[in-house]
C-alpha cells in the first residue's frame, strides 16, 4: 500500500463550496444523491483532472450541470470517480450512489447499530457514503435531507439547524432537512435515523442566545442520560468562562449508539457517542464511568472550537485538534474535580500508554511525517503527548500569554484548515518568543531521559543541580536533538520547614527551561542539604533519573508542597522495590519495612484529609508499569509474584490502619458521583485490596459482604475485583451471581468480561474462550471485544504472555477473525503485541511467530497490515 507523506501535501485542485445531500434510508439499499457545487481551486493545478474519493461505493448515475454523463466521460470504480475534463469555471456535479448500511460491519460511513442508522466519517468514512474530495481542507456548507420509514426511524437528525420536516405524501415515510451554515470538512458530517428516547434542556449562551441541548438514547434509558446532559451544560459554561468560546448553532444533539469504534465523535452540532460514555446510573456505572462520561462529553463539545471552527489542513496535523482538545478536557476535569488527583490520573495514563508506545516499534512523532493508514494514528502519542505539549507551552509562557495566544489562534484561524505552524505562530506573535526549538516536540519521537545530580556545598551554602538530557533512537530517527524542557522545581528541607533558597535561572513561576544537552543551575542561601523536587506537577513528559536515596524520597512524600511529587516519591520507591524483587534481589526486608512505615505514617496524617489522593498513594505501580521500567528480558510471572508479595507485606504491616480506614470511610445515604464521595470510595476499596492481599480469608469475607450490601456499582464491582484475586468457590459463586443479575445489561456485562479476562491464573485463557460463547458476547461489537479480548491482551500480563505462547496465538486468531469484519478494531487489538521485544527469549520467540502468522495471511486490511509490519520491523 502507498505511503502518504506530509512533504507531498498540495492544495486540492478543486473546491466544493456547497453540498446538498439527499439520503433515503433503507436497511440494505440506501440511496444517496449528492449535489456538489464546485469550482477549480485558484491554488490548484490548472489542467488537473477531477478525482473524487470513494470506498466500496456503487455508482448509479452522475451528471454535470444537469446533463447525465455517458460512460466515456468519467471513470468510476468503488474507490474513485474520475472526470478527466472537468470545467474550468464553477459547476454542479450530481452523483447518485447506493449503499448497504446493514452490511457495513466496519462501522465507518453509514451503518446500523441496534436497528438505528448512524454515521462515522472521521477520518475517511465520508467516501463510503458518496464520492467526494474527502480531505479535511475541503470546507463546504452542507444541507442534508434525510428520509426514512417513519416506524423504523421516527427521529431524523443531521448537522446544523433543523429547517423543515414532514411526511412524504402517499407513503409511510417522512423526511427532515438540516442546514449547517458553518463550512466544514466531510469528516464532520453526520446523520442519525432511528427510534430514540430524548432528554433535553435549554442553554442560554454568554451573549444571550438560546440553544436546545438534547441527548438521545435507547428508549427506556432516558434516566441514564441526565448526567451526560448535565456534563454538557457544564462544559459549555466552562468553555465560555475559561476560553471565551461560545456555541454557534440553535441546537446541540448527542446520540448514544452501542456499536462504535472509539469513544465518541465531534460531528458539527450532532455528536455521536459510544453509549458507554453516555449512559450512567448508580446501579450500572462506576465512579470511573461517571468521570469518563464527563471528560468525553467535554472533549467532544470542546472540539466545536478546537477542531470544527478551526480544523486540520491534513491528517498529519491531527494533534492540532486532538492534543489541544485533550488538554482542554483535562483542564475542565481538573477544575470540576481535584486538580492534583486528576493530574496524577493523567500521568498514569500517559506513562502506561504513551511512554509504552514511545518505547515500542510503533513509536512515532506527535506530528507524524508519513502513514499508510491514518486510522492507526489515533494514538496515545497524538492525543496524550499532544496535550502535554500544549501544557508545556502554557508552563513556559504563563497563563496570561497562553490565553492571549489561544484567542489569537481561534480568531485568526476561524473557518480555516490550519497547521501546527499556525498554532505556534499565534504564541510567537503574542509573546515575541522564538518557538523553533520548542516545535521539536512535534517532530521528534521517543521519551527524553533527563538525568540530574545534586551537589551541596556546605561552606558556600549553595546547591547545584547538573542536568543532562538525551532521547533514545526510535524508528526512522536514529539521532536526536536537545529539547526545550520546562522543569518546575523547588527544594524541600528534611523537616519540611521553608527554605529561603534562590536561583536566578528559575522564573517567578518556579520553572527552569532546560534546553541544552547539559546545563547546571545553582541555588544560593541553602542552609542545609535539601531534597530536590523536580518536574513538579509533571511539568514535562520525560523520564527522570535522579539518585535520591529512598529516605529522601520519603521526605518528599511527607513534606513536599507539590502533591504530584508526593505521590511520585512513593511510586518511585515502590517501583525500585518491585523492579529489584522481580529481577531476583533477595534482601530487601529493611527497605520494604521502611516503605510500609512511611505509608502507615502517611495514612495517619493524610488519608482522611484527601481520600482520593491517599488511594493513589496506596496503589502500587501496575505489573505493566514494572515491566516497562525493567524494559528488557521481562518475566511477567516474576513481576506478578513481586507485586503480590509487596501488597501482602504492606497490607500486613498496616492492617489495623487499613481496617480503621475501611470502617471510617463507609458511606451511608444515597449515591452521588461527585469527586469527594468517589474519592472516599476509592480509598476504601484500595484498603480492601491491601487487606485481602494480607489475609485471604478476611479479605474474602469483607469482599463478599461488601458485594452483598453495596448500594452502587462502584462498590459492587470493586469487591468483585478483589474477589477475582482470591481463587475459590466464593469467587466463582459471586461472579456467576453478578453475571446473572446483569445478563440484560451489555455495559455491565462488559465489566464482568473484563474482570474475568484479567485473572492472572492458568485457566483464564480457557475462561475467555468460554465467555466468547456467552449470549452477551459478540465479535462484531467493539465494546464487547475490547472488554473481553482487549482486557486479556492488555491487562493480563501473566496470561497473555504465557511461556507456552498460547496467549499470543489466541490473540492472533482473534485479530484475524475481527479483521474480516472491522479492521480498525482488529488493528487496535493487535497493538497489544507492541511490547513483545521487551520480553525474555522464550516469550519473544512465541510472540514473533504469532506476529509472523498474521503477517503471512493474504488479504489483510491496510489497518492490520500496517501495524503488523511496523511491530515486526
Ligand atoms: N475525533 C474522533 C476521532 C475518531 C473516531 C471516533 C469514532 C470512530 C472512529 C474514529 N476515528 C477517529 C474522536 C475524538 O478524538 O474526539
Ligand atoms: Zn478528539
Amino acid at each position: 500500500t502507498p505511503i502518504v507523506r506530509l512533504e507531498d501535501y498540495r492544495p486540492s485542485d478543486f473546491l466544493i463550496d456547497h453540498l446538498e445531500l439527499d439520503v433515503r434510508l433503507h436497511p440494505t439499499q440506501t440511496r444517496v444523491v449528492a449535489t456538489l457545487r464546485m469550482r477549480p481551486n485558484p491554488e490548484g493545478r490548472p489542467d488537473a483532472p477531477l478525482v473524487l474519493d470513494g470506498d466500496e461505493l456503487n455508482l448509479k448515475a452522475v451528471s454535470l450541470d444537469g446533463r447525465i454523463l455517458t460512460g466515456e466521460e468519467f471513470d468510476a470504480s468503488p474507490q474513485s470517480l474520475k472526470i478527466a475534463q472537468a470545467p474550468r469555471q464553477p459547476f454542479t456535479l450530481t452523483i447518485e450512489t447506493e449503499i448497504d448500511p446493514t452490511a457495513n460491519t466496519k462501522l465507518m460511513g453509514l451503518y446500523r447499530s441496534g436497528g438505528n442508522y448512524c454515521t462515522q466519517c472521521e477520518a475517511e468514512g465520508f467516501r463510503r457514503i458518496t464520492y467526494f474530495l474527502d480531505r479535511p481542507d475541503i470546507l463546504s456548507v452542507y444541507t442534508t435531507r434525510i428520509e426514512a420509514e417513519r416506524s423504523e426511524a421516527p427521529v431524523l437528525l443531521g448537522n446544523g439547524n433543523p429547517v423543515e420536516s414532514g411526511p412524504v405524501e402517499g407513503t409511510d415515510r417522512h423526511y427532515a432537512v438540516w442546514h449547517d451554515p458553518h463550512p466544514k470538512p466531510s469528516y464532520l458530517f453526520a446523520l442519525v435515523g432511528g427510534s430514540l428516547g430524548r432528554v433535553g434542556k435549554t442553554f442560554t449562551t454568554m451573549s444571550g442566545r438560546k440553544v436546545e441541548l438534547a441527548v438521545y438514547v435507547e428508549p427506556g434509558k432516558e434516566d441514564r442520560a441526565d448526567y451526560a446532559l448535565d456534563a454538557l451544560e457544564r462544559s459549555m459554561r466552562w468553555d465560555e468562562r475559561v476560553f471565551g468560546r461560545e456555541y454557534d448553532l440553535d441546537v446541540f444533539n448527542i446520540v448514544a449508539v452501542s456499536d462504535f469504534n472509539m469513544g465518541a465523535m465531534e460531528n458539527k452540532g450532532l455528536n455521536i457517542f459510544n453509549d458507554k460514555y453516555v449512559l450512567a446510573s448508580p446501579e450500572t456505572a462506576t465512579d470511573q464511568d461517571y468521570a469518563n462520561i464527563e471528560a468525553i462529553i467535554a472533549h467532544e463539545y470542546f472540539h466545536n472550537w478546537s477542531g470544527n471552527r478551526v480544523t486540520c489542513r491534513d491528517w498529519f496535523q491531527l494533534c492540532l485538534k486532538e492534543g489541544l482538545t485533550v488538554f482542554r478536557d483535562q483542564e475542565f476535569s481538573s477544575d470540576e474535580r481535584s486538580r492534583p488527583v486528576h493530574r496524577i490520573a493523567e500521568v498514569k495514563t500517559l506513562r502506561a500508554r504513551q511512554f509504552l508506545e514511545d518505547a515500542s516499534p510503533l513509536a512515532h512523532p506527535v506530528r507524524p511525517s508519513q502513514y499508510r493508514e491514518i486510522n492507526n494514528f489515533y494514538t496515545a502519542t497524538v492525543y496524550e503527548k499532544g496535550a502535554e505539549i500544549v501544557r508545556m507551552l502554557k508552563t513556559i509562557i504563563g497563563d496570561d500569554d497562553f490565553r492571549r495566544g489561544m484567542d489569537l489562534y481561534f480568531d485568526r484561524c476561524d473557518g480555516t484548515a490550519a497547521t501546527v505552524e499556525d498554532f505556534l505562530a499565534a504564541f510567537t506573535d503574542v509573546t515575541g518568543r522564538d518557538l523553533t526549538q520548542f516545535a521539536r516536540w512535534y517532530e521528534q519521537s521517543g521519551t527524553p531521559r533527563v538525568a540530574v545530580k545534586g551537589h551541596y556545598d556546605e561552606a558556600a551554602q549553595t546547591y547545584r543541580l547538573d542536568f543532562t538530557q538525551n532521547t533514545p533512537p526510535t524508528p526512522g530517527q536514529p539521532t536526536k536533538e536537545a529539547m526545550a524542557i520546562p522543569v518546575a522545581l523547588g527544594l524541600v528541607s528534611h523537616d519540611g520547614s521553608p527554605l529561603g533558597a534562590a536561583c536566578d535561572r528559575v522564573d517567578a513561576r518556579g520553572v527552569f527551561l532546560f534546553d541544552e544537552p547539559a546545563d547546571s543551575i545553582t541555588f544560593t542561601n541553602v542552609p542545609a542539604l535539601p531534597v530536590p523536587s523536580l518536574f513538579r506537577g509533571f511539568s514535562a513528559p520525560v523520564k527522570l533519573s535522579l539518585d535520591l536515596p529512598n529516605e529522601e524520597l520519603l521526605v518528599l512524600l511527607r513534606h513536599d508542597t507539590d502533591s504530584f511529587n508526593r505521590w511520585q516519591a512513593a511510586q518511585t520507591v515502590a517501583m525500585r522495590l518491585l523492579a529489584a524483587l522481580s529481577t531476583g534481589a533477595q534482601k530487601l526486608d529493611e527497605e520494604i519495612d521502611a516503605f510500609s512505615e512511611a505509608l502507615c505514617a502517611f495514612m495517619d496524617s493524610d488519608a482522611l484529609a484527601d481520600p482520593a489522593f491517599a488511594a493513589l498513594v496506596l496503589t502500587l505501580p501496575s505489573e505493566a508499569d514494572v515491566a516497562q521500567d525493567i524494559g528488557k528480558d521481562v518475566d511477567p510471572d516474576a513481576i506478578h509474584r513481586a507485586r503480590t508479595d509487596m501488597r501482602r507485606r504492606i497490607g500486613k504491616a498496616s492492617s489495623q490502619r487499613l481496617h480503621g480506614l475501611y470502617e471510617a470511610l463507609a458511606v451511608s445515604g444515597s449515591y452521588s458521583p461527585d469527586a469527594e464521595s468517589a474519592g472516599r470510595r476509592s480509598l476504601r476499596n484500595a484498603c480492601l485490596d491491601l487487606l485481602a492481599a494480607a489475609d485471604r480469608s478476611m479479605g474474602e469475607t469483607l469482599a463478599v459482604t461488601q458485594f452483598e450490601t453495596a448500594s452502587n456499582m462502584t462498590d459492587r464491582l470493586a469487591s468483585l475485583s478483589v474477589l477475582t484475586t482470591l481463587p475459590g468457590a466464593a469467587r466463582e459463586e459471586t461472579l456467576s451471581r453478578f453475571g446473572e443479575r446483569y445478563r440484560n445489561e451489555p455495559l455491565v456485562l462488559d465489566k464482568w468480561f473484563a474482570l474475568q479476562a484479567a485473572i492472572p491464573e492458568d485457566g483464564t485463557l480457557e475462561r475467555v474462550t468460554r465467555l466468547m460463547e456467552h449470549p452477551g458476547f459478540s465479535i462484531a461489537n467493539p465494546n464487547r471485544v475490547r472488554s473481553l479480548i482487549g482486557s486479556f491482551a492488555m491487562l493480563n500480563q501473566v496470561q497473555f504472555n504465557r511461556t507456552d505462547g498460547a496467549g499470543y496465538r489466541f490473540l492472533a486468531s482473534i485479530v484475524l477473525r475481527a479483521d474480516a469484519l472491522n479492521p480498525q478494531l482488529a488493528a487496535r487489538l493487535l497493538t497489544a503485541f507492541s511490547t513483545w521485544r521487551m520480553m525474555e527469549g522464550t516469550r519473544r520467540r512465541h510472540a514473533e511467530e504469532a506476529l509472523q502468522s498474521i503477517a503471512q495471511k493474504p488479504n489483510l486490511s491496510r489497518d492490520v497490515g500496517d501495524i503488523v509490519s511496523r511491530t515486526l520491523d
